[in-house]
């Protein structure tokens, strides 16, 4: 038998201590204030139906109780946190597993084999959001962000795989991925300016086919670290930024949509923690663009490397500024063990 538990708290206090669950299907609203949950295992978020109840009348027989609508997803007037000690979480597909928040919201899967699954989508209205999971985070619909300045963190303990039609995306706060194992990604944005997507993982793979011109990383500055490989040849990872720093130790396949400069970036986001408030991270400056093989391309406008933000490759290197009448700029060293090519645009001017 699985166990449910829907709920409807009537006057929660913020901050509270966490609800101790052991369930294995959940929903919770609460209209006045924050919901904090703690579960010990692993558990699904999604319609909660309980009009089975049945009620013992004074006779002593029973018949079935009002019927239940049914209570589905997580929604808070505040901040809202769910956690497992230990198992995955499932944010059911639909609207089922729907989470919103006015608040900060933290979805984190403890243990070092769950997965947090997102079939449904995480808003926050007025928060930053922070999605963690011992194993693999899965995105299979989309996290946003709908207030300026607010970000997006996303932990992955193995894999992150973003599928095709989703998106991260902020109003205007930074995003920040990181995976242990790869990130495929498909569509991240930030809207407004100065703000940035900062990506960490093994490898960091477009989830697109290969070939497709679809912008998958879109901010003002965009920050690659990799200790694999940023796209591949024939599939690269097509940005939207004004800024790229990229440091790969495997080959680095980027198309930057617009003109490029690779220049110096700092990129953190508010982490937000077990009681619902947040910590700003504290991630280093990022310089410059190294990795092995290396075939960046701006597609529109120029190619700039700033002064102090060097170009380094073990492999091949090839930059390019493909459009008509544009520019290469080099203010920095552009370095390589194996063959440098600096075409000129592809169109003539
Ligand atoms: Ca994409
Ligand atoms: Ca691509």
């Amino acid at each position: 038998m699985r166990r449910a538990c829907g709920w409807r708290p009537r006057a929660p206090s913020a901050p509270a201590p966490s609800t101790e669950l052991e369930t294995a299907l959940l929903a919770a609203v609460s209209d006045t204030g924050a919901l904090f949950l703690t579960e010990a295992t692993g558990v699904e978020v999604t319609l909660v139906d309980v009009s089975d109840v049945y009620r013992v009348a004074t006779d002593g027989t029973s018949a079935a109780g009002t019927a239940d609508t049914g209570l589905s997803g997580l929604s808070s007037a505040g901040a809202l946190v769910l956690r497992t000690l230990d198992g995955a979480i499932v944010l059911a597909a639909a609207t089922a597993g729907q989470v919103t928040a006015t608040g900060n919201v933290l979805l984190a899967a403890g243990g070092t084999t769950s997965d947090l699954d997102v079939r449904s989508t995480v808003t926050s209205n007025g928060g930053n959001i922070s999605a963690s999971a011992g194993h693999d985070v899965l995105l299979g619909a989309t996290v946003y962000a709908s207030v300026a300045g607010k970000t997006i963190d996303v932990v992955a303990g193995a894999a992150l795989v973003q599928s095709q039609g989703t998106r991260v995306s902020t109003a205007s706060g930074n995003v920040s991925l990181a995976a242990v194992g790869d990130a495929t990604l498909e569509a991240v944005l930030v809207g407004g300016t100065g703000t940035g997507i900062r990506v960490s993982a093994a490898s960091i793979i477009d989830g697109d086919a290969a070939g497709d011109s679809e912008a998958d990383l879109l901010a003002a500055s965009v920050q690659l670290i990799a200790t694999g490989a940023v796209g591949a040849a024939g599939a690269q990872l097509e940005t939207s930024a004004n800024t790229l720093a990229i440091d790969a130790d495997g080959d680095v396949f980027v198309n930057n949509t617009a003109a490029v400069v690779f220049g110096n970036t700092t990129l953190n986001v508010a982490r937000v923690d077990a009681e619902g408030g947040t910590a700003l991270t504290t991630n280093a400056l990022l310089t410059g663009l190294s990795g092995d093989d290396i075939v960046v391309r701006a597609l529109t406008g120029n190619f700039t490397v700033n002064t102090g933000a060097p170009v380094a490759a073990t492999g091949n290197l090839l930059l390019q500024a493909t459009a008509g009448s544009s520019n290469m700029t080099l203010n920095a060293a552009a370095t390589a063990a194996g063959a440098i090519s600096l075409p000129p645009p592809t169109t003539c001017c």
